[in-house]
């Protein structure tokens, strides 16, 4: 079949953000619109041609459609083999798995992870690269840099493949493997935690739980690892079956979002643990009976009792988080005499750090959490990795949690999400605390004194690449913090983050409610920040 040459001409803003190029549905559906961007793939990646490439998508409204296109393409740029998950489907951490387990050369995967789905929603398509992480910087301003003057693309005129039956088939000259999207990763994770002990757990009679797939990919995964070969109850996983819109809801595991689950862990008859995931799998939320714990806690309590679970019993090399989430990881680092690194946000950047031994662990404040066993943050994994340790620790979520802060003491964190704000006013913003940062040191803001202040930057220590502008840190005697960002993956003017910190050594004050106890940070925040003043809310959208 030969393949076709089709003229095309260049869309502005294909600028891959965060996490992969995220926009509305409509706007993908533009004629040209996905193509562009697909064939500006191929015209930069040479190792697809000839090599393996993974395809498949968190299954929201758009996916089934854009494989077709991505497959034709794919064998018209010369492909030699595609490996698509039934359906269409592979969560992002299982695609991770896959690129590496099968040495494919890279992979394209469809989804806008925790934004809302539907013919009026996000769509996102991203890159990853041979070692099963999300492309670097250099990757991606290359394929943006590509989608600036693409005049044509490759396809192939023929019918649409059949995605739903397992086994290969012929498109032009390149083979299609659709694969079970579930074994492959389910594999992975027998050989990580102790499935023996998990099963006595479930079993007990003792232990109640729920996991919330949101309606997203994670439904087929979690029935499969947690009912079918875990032996938890039916019925253990809510919210199982996928769907194109996620049931209309925003797929992101956080105290908002998932408020159903959160329900079900309070009051006398909580349950014993509560878990969710996002729409493409890689976010995690970890909830006890009355109790929340947060992403970064999560990390540092993973990263002190790794060693209990059979995949990292020989210990962690080292951690690494984003400069946003707390500094709770980077106490027990110190502890276990690990180093620990501290990243611009987005997955991305832990990659050059995990192919080079240098981390085992890292994490994100926005529900990420992950290891070395794939390039991707993994949802399921980090409820496993939980599961594993009420195990064989034999306590609650809420008393391991008390446990950590009594040994390391307590980073009190929040997130306030400003959403949807105008653009020009959330910029305006940023410049205008980028102009106060020189002269911030020293200076008494409520009862604090700050310490530092600047424009986070970073130099990968691995292969010295540099990134700038990456969120203002405001740093106070004390260790608390106060960061600023806009968000990289919203689809709708500007999201202001606002992330909060502060350390309590304190045991007999590790128990206060958060958000009180996090006020005289919020009022610094508001007032230096001219939060209302410059975005018209005077509340966020979403406390997390
Ligand atoms: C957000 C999170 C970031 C995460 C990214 C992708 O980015 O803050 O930590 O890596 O989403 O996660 P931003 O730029 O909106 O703050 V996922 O699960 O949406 O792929
Ligand atoms: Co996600």
């Amino acid at each position: 079949m030969e393949p076709q040459i089709i003229a095309t001409s260049p869309f502005d803003g294909q600028r891959p953000g965060t996490s992969g190029l995220r926009k509305k549905v409509k706007v993908f559906q533009q004629p040209r619109y996905l193509e562009n961007f697909v064939q500006s793939i191929f015209d930069t990646q040479p190792d697809l041609q000839g090599g393996v490439l993974v395809v498949g998508g968190d299954g929201r409204y758009f996916n089934r459609e854009s494989i077709q296109v991505i497959l034709r393409m794919a064998a018209a740029n010369g492909v030699s083999k595609a490996l698509v998950g039934r359906g269409g489907l592979f969560s992002t951490p299982a695609v991770s798995c896959v690129i590496r387990k099968y040495a494919a050369q890279g992979a394209i995967v469809l989804s806008a992870s925790h934004n809302p789905g539907g013919p009026d929603e996000d769509f996102g398509i991203k890159y990853n690269v041979a070692s099963g992480g999300p492309a670097p910087e250099s990757v991606t301003n290359a394929l943006h840099t590509r989608t600036r003057t693409i005049d044509r693309y490759l396809t192939l005129d023929c019918p649409a493949l059949d995605l739903d039956d397992l086994g290969a088939r012929q498109l032009g000259d390149m083979e299609v493997v659709i694969l079970d999207p579930v074994a492959d990763y389910a594999e992975l994770m027998e050989s990580l935690f102790d499935f023996n002990a998990i099963h006595q757990l479930f079993n007990s009679g003792h232990f109640r739980m729920r996991f919330d797939a949101m309606h997203a990919i994670t439904g087929p995964y979690a029935v499969e690892i947690l009912e079918n070969r875990l032996g938890a109850a039916p019925g253990t996983v809510m919210h199982a079956e996928a769907k194109e819109d996620f049931g209309g809801g925003h797929p992101d595991p956080n105290l908002a979002h998932a408020k159903t689950l959160v329900g079900l862990t309070q009051g006398p008859d909580g349950l014993d643990f509560g878990a969710a995931s996002d729409g493409d799998g890689d976010r995690n939320m970890i909830l006890g009976k009355d109790c929340f714990v947060t992403p970064s806690d999560s990390l540092a309590v993973l990263a002190a009792n790794a060693h209990l679970t059979p995949g990292y019993k020989s210990g962690i090399r080292g951690v690494a988080r984003s400069m946003p989430t707390s500094q709770a990881a980077d106490r027990v680092a110190e502890q276990l005499g690990v180093e620990c690194f501290e990243t611009p946000t987005g997955w991305k950047f832990f990659g050059n750090l995990l192919d080079a031994g240098r981390i085992t662990l890292c994490g994100e404040e926005s529900f990420g959490t992950g290891s070395d066993h794939v390039r991707e943050k993994d949802g399921l994994w980090a409820v496993l990795f939980w599961l594993n340790l009420l195990a064989v620790r034999q306590q609650s979520v809420a008393d391991i949690l008390a446990d950590h802060w009594r040994r390391f003491g307590r980073n009190y964190y929040s997130r306030h999400d400003y959403e949807a704000v105008d653009l020009a006013g959330a910029e305006g913003l940023m410049n205008h605390l980028r102009i106060l940062l020189p002269d911030l040191p020293g200076r008494q803001l409520g009862r604090l004194t700050v310490n530092y202040a600047d424009d986070f930057a970073y130099t990968d220590p691995i292969d010295g690449s540099r990134a700038e502008r990456q969120g203002i840190r405001i740093g106070f005697e004390g260790g608390a913090r106060i960061v600023f960002r806009l968000s990289g993956t919203g689809t709708e003017g500007a999201t202001l983050r606002v992330y909060l910190e502060f350390f309590e050594p304190d045991p007999s004050r590790h128990h206060r409610d958060t958000q009180e106890a996090m006020e005289p940070l919020i009022l610094i925040a508001r007032e230096l920040a001219q939060i209302e003043a410059r975005t018209g809310r005077r509340d966020p959208d979403v406390i997390t």
